[in-house]
């Protein structure tokens, strides 16, 4: 009989499309075969458990510099935090600076990452407004695996419209993806400054600053202009209905577009940004956390498949750094940790209350992802596939808290939040890189994986 390197025996098979009792047989790297009765040199009972394929973050930021701050995680202790929640590949960026060239710029990103790295990762390259003046170098960074390209329509980094026609034009024309951040942000700097004017610096106005309504007319703005380009596109972190019915009406419509949302707007409501001192400051993302009813209101839109994927947009900073916010909300740096939390916690709160099948829980956090982006042989439990899995407890019972997480933040906004689910192992190309509460490879374990195209959304 054929004997495998490693067999992942007697689990309950996750993927997409089906759930099914069987062995996962891996040789070297890959998956070899799914079946019964498989045998290997080294077995691992996953009786009880459930085996889903790693979990795939397509958008993360890991030392990324905002302003005078750097996000906490770098690519050793992100990645790492990331294997502990089952996530086994993630998608980083690349922000050129001005006199850099698009390659120079995700070459620095690589030598920066591939040393720490434990889980393997790719680029988004960023098209800043600088980067307009060097569109003719979009076929360099896709023929680098840089092909999906992140544009925002808010911060220093926005592009005015005109400039978004002519990235998404660039984009379209080398058969890249891309993936923006939609806020109005002629909108949001005229409310800050008013806001300002009137004395109004507490976090509680921050999400009165950035309006959902003027986040949906961004997505519709901006999903105009990519079909009048005829190019796809993927809408990232949606916080609101006004977004996600944007997204629902051109897909009616037939046009290629994709959206995700994140914990922090799954699990937080916008009175996190009422506590008191530095912890109102703590939360503080854009698109902002939103109300009870928004919250509600996006946990349908995954359930009814309105919204196609879930990623983290983790950003972290430490609380010192928060504090400096705390005179004015406009200044306190964005983001938070979610890196670990998300792939258990939709499935505790997704799967355990039956909004979201099993399946769905696999598509929305690995396979569709992955294939959105072309990471062709990742998220898929499939002979062929890389063979990275998750044995995945769904009994264990964790609360979330600095303590039983390995984020660096030093806090988490889902603090003594219990999570039912968690993962009992985590296996990188075939190798264990989380198991028996530990850490079992080195940084630089994790690879850079060169991607040769995007695919158009399902
Ligand atoms: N929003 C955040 O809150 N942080 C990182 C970038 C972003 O768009
Ligand atoms: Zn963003
Ligand atoms: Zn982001």
């Amino acid at each position: 009989m054929n004997e495998y390197d490693l067999v992942i025996k007697n689990g309950t098979v996750i993927t997409a499309v089906t759930t099914i009792q069987a062995d996962v047989a891996i040789n070297g790297e890959t998956i070899a075969a799914i079946g019964q009765n498989l045998c290997g040199k080294r077995e691992i009972d996953a009786r009880g458990k459930l085996v889903t394929p790693g979990a795939v973050d397509i958008h993360v930021h890991l030392e990324m510099p905002i302003g005078n701050f750097r996000s906490t995680d770098d690519f050793f202790t992100g990645t790492a935090a990331a294997a502990f929640g089952g996530t086994t590949s993630i998608i980083d960026f690349v922000e050129a600076e001005p006199e850099e060239t698009l390659l120079e710029a995700a070459a620095a990103r690589r030598a920066l990452a591939d040393p720490k790295v434990v889980i393997d990762y790719s680029l988004h390259m960023t098209i800043t407004p600088a980067d307009i003046a060097k569109l003719a170098q979009v076929p360099d960074a896709f023929a680098a695996g840089c092909t999906t390209f992140k544009l925002y329509m808010a911060y220093g980094y926005r592009l005015h419209d005109g400039e978004l026609l002519q990235a998404l034009t660039a984009v379209r024309d080398v058969g890249g993806l891309p993936v923006v951040h939609a806020e109005n942000w002629d909108v949001i700097t005229t409310l800050i400054a008013e806001n300002l004017a009137y004395g109004r610096t507490a976090p509680h106005w921050h999400p009165r600053s950035r309006p959902a309504l003027m986040e949906g007319e961004a997505a519709g703005r901006l999903i105009d202009i990519a079909e009048l380009v005829d190019v796809p596109v993927h809408i990232f972190h949606v916080s609101c209905v006004d977004t996600v019915e944007q997204i629902a009406r051109a897909r009616r419509n037939g046009r290629p577009v994709t959206g995700e949302t994140c914990p922090q707007y799954l699990f937080l409501t916008w009175d996190a940004y009422d506590a008191p001192g530095v912890q109102g400051t703590l939360p503080v993302c854009s698109p902002p956390i939103r109300s009870q009813a928004e919250q509600d209101a996006l946990w349908q839109a995954v359930s009814r498949g309105d919204l196609q994927i879930i990623t983290t947009d983790h950003c972290p900073f430490t609380i010192e750094e928060k504090a400096t916010g705390l005179d004015d909300y406009s200044t306190i740096p964005g983001g938070v940790p979610s890196i670990e939390m998300r792939f258990p916690a939709i499935y505790s709160r997704g799967v355990g209350s039956g909004l979201l099948t099993p399946s769905q829980w696999v598509d929305m956090c690995c396979t569709a992802p992955a294939k959105l982006v072309g990471l062709e042989k990742k998220g898929h439990i499939g002979v062929g596939y890389d063979a990275d899995l998750v044995i995945f407890d769904p009994h264990k019972r964790v609360t979330l808290s600095p303590e039983t997480l390995h984020e660096t933040a030093g806090w988490t906004p889902y603090e003594g939040v219990t999570l039912t689910g968690w993962p009992e192992m985590t296996l990188v190309r075939g190798q264990v890189v989380v198991g028996d509460g530990e850490l079992k490879v080195e940084g630089g374990y994790g690879r850079y994986v060169h991607r040769t195209k995007a695919n158009l959304p399902a």
